[in-house]
Order: structure tokens, then sequence, then C-alpha cells
């Protein structure tokens, strides 16, 4: 079992969101993403996840050409002024151009699957985070069923990050991540996260994103715009049991909570 990390890293969540035109409205999502991503970097974000929606849930999948519009120019600006930038896809071309612009991790939920993904990761340098996902997004919160959830997903996540060695890529570069609501209900969601300290243990450092998510609200019976307080919990006790990214929408809050958490001894 692993120590809490003692310098847990808060990686903020920016979504480039459809066009509300079919044309010239794109100028307004880009730059509405580009100055959610500043503000997140400004409260203290290490990192920013810029997305452009076609791994969300329920999502419609988005064609390459329409996810480069909305992903390149955010990942161009926020590396322009200085914020480290993660690019949530599962894209290969998406992951090259990424690159080029200067992100410093591909943030891949269906964990670099698809044709050619590993090959864009490992002719780079940067991060990648692999998560656990089981099905797809369009149909995977339809009934999911596991024999031992936290057996099959650790070994998921170790057959990947194993693929992505055996291309070339540094185990340090590697970033595990249960996935948590990818296929999974609560009590899916409830044992992984109990499971946190042996996941942490596997060699791999561990992202964790609950922020906002369904199973907060499960919890708490709050709808999305009223999870804050649970999310944040959720995220400092990931914190506490050895996880060493939080993805998170609230950014400020997670901030200050891991200040305190430390301040008061929690990193010991
Ligand atoms: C609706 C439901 C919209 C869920 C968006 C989401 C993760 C991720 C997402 C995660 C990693 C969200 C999710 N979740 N990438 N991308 N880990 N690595 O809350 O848990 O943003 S999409």
């Amino acid at each position: 079992m692993r120590e809490p990390t003692t310098n847990p890293r808060v990686m903020g969540i920016v979504n480039v969101t459809p066009d509300s035109f079919s044309d010239g409205g794109r100028f307004l999502d880009v730059g509405s993403a580009i100055a959610q991503g500043l503000r997140l970097h400004e409260e203290g974000a290490d990192l920013v996840d810029v997305g452009g929606e076609s791994t969300r849930p329920g999502a419609a999948a988005v064609d390459v050409a329409e996810e480069l519009r909305r992903v390149i120019p955010v990942v161009e600006a926020l590396v322009s002024e200085g914020v480290e930038v993660s690019v949530d896809t599962m894209k290969p071309e998406v992951m090259r151009a990424a690159i080029g612009a200067g992100a410093a991790m591909i943030n891949d939920v269906n964990a670099f699957r698809a044709a050619g993904a590993i090959e864009a990761i490992a002719s780079s340098k940067v991060d990648a985070c692999v998560m656990h996902m089981k099905g797809t997004p369009e149909t995977m919160q339809a009934d999911p069923r596991y024999d031992d959830v936290v057996a099959e997903v650790s070994a998921y996540l170790v057959e990947r990050a194993r693929a992505l060695e055996a291309a070339g890529v540094a185990p340090e570069r590697i970033v595990i991540d249960p996935g948590f609501g990818f296929g999974k209900t609560l009590e899916h969601n409830v044992a992984l996260f109990r499971a946190l300290p042996a996941i942490c243990s596997m060699g791999y450092p561990v992202l964790v994103g609950l922020s906002r998510k369904k199973s907060i609200g499960d919890i708490t019976g709050r709808k999305v715009d009223e999870r804050v307080a649970g999310s944040v919990a959720a995220a400092l006790l990931a914190v506490q049991n050895g996880a060493n990214l939080v993805r998170v929408h609230d950014v400020r809050e997670t901030v200050d909570a891991i200040k305190v958490w430390r301040a008061l001894g929690g990193d010991r």
C-alpha cells in the first residue's frame, strides 16, 4: 500500500462545446474554452484537460476534422500562455496534432486501443493517461456487469500500460485511471475507490476523475451543479489514498482543500 502523494496534482477540465451555429459560431466556443483554461490555471490547476466531447458518456461520435477544429486552437492558445495542457481524445490524428501544438499529456479514455494510437504517443515524449472503460461511450452505462470489478479493471490497466511500454513509452510517462462512471454502477465505482491504495501500488501514477459525476449525485442526492462539496470530498479522499492526479471542474475549491489537508499533516 502506498502513502498519500506528497504533491498531488490538480487537472482542471475544459470542454470545448459543440458549435451553437453550423458555421461562424466556432470562435465563441473556442474563445470561451481558452478563457476557461486560463481561469483554471490562475485558480491553481497544475494542468488543464481539453476535450472536444467525443469521449463523454452517451455522446455521439465527433469526426476528426470537427474535433481538430475544436481542440487544437485551444491547445495552442493555452500553451502559448504557459499552461500545461492535456488533451482528452481517442483519435490518433488528434493526438498527433495536439502533441505538435505542445500538449504535455494525451488522456485517452479508450486507452490507446484505436489503430495508430500507440504509435502516435510512442513517437513523442508526452505523458499518456490510460483509462479503463467497459464498452463504448454510447452504450457503457446500460447494465454494466463484472465478476470482480477491481481485478478486471486492474488487469486491463496493466495490460494497456504494458502495451505502451512495449512500444517504447517509458513507465514514468504512463498514468493509469480506473475510469469512474465509464461502464460502472455506483457499486462498481465504490469498490474501485476503496481499492485505490492497491491500484496506487501498481507502479504507475494514478489519476482519479469523480468530479460532479453521477456517483456523487447518487450519494448526495444533488443535481450536477450542486455536487461541488461532494466532489471535493472525493478528490481529497482519493489523494489521501494515493492518487497522484485528480481531474476536477472546481479547481479553486479542490486546491484549497488539498492545501489545508497538507498543512494539517494529511501528507504524512
Ligand atoms: C458527462 C459525463 C460528461 C461524464 C462528461 C463526463 C474522465 C475522463 C471524462 C475520467 C479521465 C467528465 C466525464 N471523465 N478522463 N474524461 N478520467 N482520464 O466528468 O474520469 O468530464 S468525461
